[in-house]
Formats: structure tokens, sequence, C-alpha cells
């Protein structure tokens, strides 16, 4: 499956946004990556309707909307998502996760299933007919700069050959929390393909975002 890259905005500098997103169109970013917190589902607060909507008039590339917000049902369209979007909303997140997924599927974006740490893969089972991707936590959601959860790798293995052998090939992976380039060489190895590349990944302190691409993209290739 095609690698690609989601770039976490909520890491991106407010002062240089449009650069950063310049660059990101020359190096080919798939997806920009917005974090929706709702100070309740988790202990923060991002990025929201507003910001989306002013993203779409700097940027063509498609939004990658992490909605972790409590019952998002009630919420997706608050973010207008349009065919080429992807939408995750949380499997912690509401008793509706299926209504959820058809709510997405019905604005034209993919839908995907985001999965806590501590949830099992198989939480997916009755829902796969219904989502394109499965969005692997390897931190706990609410805050950049953490440290990757280590059996989330075993997570990533076991969930893409289970996909697999069960004929879900078409469903990808992607992996939010930590994806630096080197453990993003791990999660690809283990089987995800869509990294959500932040503030290890691609906000980088000493290094600008178009020469952090480059190392990223030859990373997972
Ligand atoms: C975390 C959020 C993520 C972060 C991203 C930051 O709750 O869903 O998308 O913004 O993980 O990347 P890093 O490299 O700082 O972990
Ligand atoms: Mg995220």
């Amino acid at each position: 499956m095609k690698p690609m890259i989601s770039a976490s905005m909520m890491c991106a500098e407010l002062n240089r946004l449009s650069e950063t997103i310049d660059a990101f169109e020359k190096s080919g970013v798939d997806y920009l990556h917005i974090d929706v917190m709702d100070g309740s589902f988790v202990p923060n607060f991002a990025l929201g309707t507003d910001y989306a909507r002013r993203l779409r008039k700097l940027s063509t590339i498609p939004l990658d909307i992490h909605l972790m917000v409590d019952r998002p049902e009630t919420k997706i369209a608050w973010f207008e998502p349009r065919g080429g979007d992807m939408v995750s909303v949380h499997y912690e997140s509401t008793p509706h996760v299926r209504r959820s997924l058809a709510t997405v599927k019905n604005t034209g974006a993919k839908a995907a299933v985001a999965l806590n740490p501590a949830t099992h893969y198989r939480a997916v089972e009755y829902v796969l007919d219904d989502i394109d991707a499965v969005l692997i936590m390897t931190v706990d959601p609410g805050y950049a700069g953490q440290k990757l959860i280590e059996p989330a790798l075993k997570k990533i293995a076991a969930l893409r050959e289970w996909l697999d052998s069960g004929g879900y090939e078409r469903i990808e992976i992607e992996v939010d929390g930590n994806v630096s380039a080197i453990n993003a060489a791990r999660m690809r190895e283990a089987g995800a393909n869509i990294f959500v590349a932040g503030s290890s990944g691609v906000f980088l302190p000493d290094t600008g975002v178009a020469d952090a691409m480059k190392k990223f993209k030859e990373a997972v290739a």
C-alpha cells in the first residue's frame, strides 16, 4: 500500500503557516491532519471548524480530520467534509460508532475508526464494511510531543495480518503519535501506510519542513 503523509497542523508554527503549506504542496503531503479536541474526551482543546475552513482557503490538500470529541456523530457536519478528505471517529467516544461512520460516508469523505492504545483492534470487527482506514493511536490522545507506546507496533502488525487474512486488504492503517522518521520506518514495517507527522516528524526544531519532509519520505518509502 502506498505510503502517505498527513502533516499534523496542530504542530505548525502560526507565523509561518503559508510558507509551511507551500512546502507541503511542493513536497507532496497527502493530507493536512486536523486534531479536534473538546476538553472532555481528551484533556486538551485544539483545532476547530474555523481553522479547518481557513486551511481550505490556503490549500487544496485534503483534510484528515481527527475527531477527539464526545459524540462525534453530532459534530461531523460542522467540518464540512468532502470527497478526498478522511474523517476519524474514536471508537471510545460514542455508543454510535456505526452511525458516526455512516454520517462521514454520506459526505463523500473516507471514514476511519480511531483506537486508543488500550483498545483492541478487534473493536472494528463489525464495522469493517463501513470503514476505509483504522487510525491506531501510538500515544494517548490529547497532546503532541509524547513518547511512542511500544506495544502499539505489535498492534499494527496484528491488525494488518487480521485485515489481510479476512479479505480486507483495502483497509488502510494510519498511525498517530511520535511518528518520527525512525519510528515511522518501524510502523511501515509493521504494516501502517498513513503517517501523521507532527513535532517529531516534520516540525523539527532545527530543520525546515522541506528538509524534514525529504527525510521522512525516504524513511517510509
Ligand atoms: C495527539 C494528536 C496527534 C498529535 C501528533 C503530534 O492527540 O492526535 O495528531 O498532534 O501526534 O505529533 P508528535 O510527533 O508530537 O507526537
Ligand atoms: Mg491526531
